[in-house]
């Protein structure tokens, strides 16, 4: 009663008398299920005011207890938000992100075409990222390793990990990569992500244990977004969420996706036309990057399945 008496008033955290109010960190969502995590580190569940929820992990937040569990008061503003876009809906991976880490692998060989969704979703976002290349222990990894080569040739970090045999050298690798971020890991299934927490979260299922408790969910858990701090001190973290396929790019209108592919992106500019699509124009910058070399054909041909994609109507 005296805190809904103080909400009616107007009051802020910051004039409440007994800080009522306090800060916290998304560290796992499930629908209207919102575990929080505080300062002390202490987790909460909490459930948004309102009907709707879009908070996702990473959000931070502003909340209240109430009685054993919490009342999410307001959300506050996001430093970037990691999402696709399909035609029906939105699906968001994480907020607040300090890099994207895309695992692939030679065996199952990768789509180059997920890779590039997720490496635009970021650039769109605002988010740095890397590809870590595993299993390089494996003979398969030479052809991956000439699929990333145009990736390396447009500034994007590349990494090589074999994450299973040679865990001491990956995680040597990894750590000063890490070190003071929020990472969030994507990747197909079978690329080793969950090797990747499990050498790096040696506490990473029992943290999952204690998230599907507080969720009262515990069969969703491994559909959910999860956050793992990677040291004590809580400087790093990693984010292991789902979700992959059909990377839905709809958020990005056609003539703004060579602009979020770093090596089209150095081609634009030289066109004829400044509304040219890059499909068939006479006097196009980037087909003729494209037939010196400086752009690959395996992205090109995913740029021309994305046009076509994100040009359909989209009902
Ligand atoms: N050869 C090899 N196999 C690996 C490596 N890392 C992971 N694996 C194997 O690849 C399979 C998929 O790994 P997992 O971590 O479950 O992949 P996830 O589906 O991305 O979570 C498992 O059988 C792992 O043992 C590696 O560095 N080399
Ligand atoms: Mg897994
Ligand atoms: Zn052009």
């Amino acid at each position: 009663m005296r805190r809904q008496g103080r909400r009616a008033a107007g009051l802020t955290a910051h004039d409440s008398p007994d800080s009522a109010v306090d800060s916290g960190l998304v560290v796992a969502a499930h629908g209207r299920h919102v575990v929080v995590e505080t300062p002390d580190g202490t987790r909460v569940l909490c459930h948004p005011r309102g009907k709707k929820s879009d908070l996702v992990v990473g959000d931070r937040v502003r909340w209240m207890l109430t009685g054993d569990e919490g009342v999410i008061e307001a959300l506050e503003p996001r430093r970037n938000l990691l999402f696709r876009q399909d035609e029906w809906r939105t699906k968001s991976f994480a907020a607040n992100l300090d890099l994207l880490l895309v695992l692939v692998a030679g065996e199952p060989v990768f789509s180059e075409s997920q890779l590039t969704r997720a490496l635009i979703a970021a650039e769109q976002a605002g988010i740095t990222t890397c590809i870590g290349l595993n299993k390089t222990d494996l003979p398969a990894a030479a052809l991956a390793r000439e699929r990333l080569a145009p990736y390396v040739a447009m500034g994007i970090q590349v990494i090589e990990l074999a994450l299973k045999t040679d865990p001491q050298r990956s995680r040597a690798t990894l750590q000063p990569l890490l070190a003071g971020k929020t990472t969030l890991v994507l990747g197909p299934s079978g690329m080793g992500k969950s090797t990747l927490i499990n050498l790096l979260v040696p506490q990473a299922a029992a943290q999952v244990g204690e998230i599907s408790v507080a969720l009262a969910a515990g069969r969703h858990t491994t559909t959910t977004t999860t956050w793992y701090w990677l040291d004590g001190t809580r400087q790093a973290a990693l984010i292991d969420s789902p979700g992959f396929q059909e990377f839905g790019l709809r958020q990005i209108e056609p003539p703004q996706l060579a602009t979020l592919m770093p090596d089209f992106a150095a081609a634009l500019g030289h066109c004829r036309f400044h509304n040219c699509s890059h499909r068939h124009e006479p006097g196009c910058g980037v087909r003729e990057a494209l037939a010196r070399g400086e752009i690959a054909e395996s992205r090109y041909r995913i740029y021309g399945e994305l046009f076509d994609e994100l040009s359909t109507k989209r009902w």
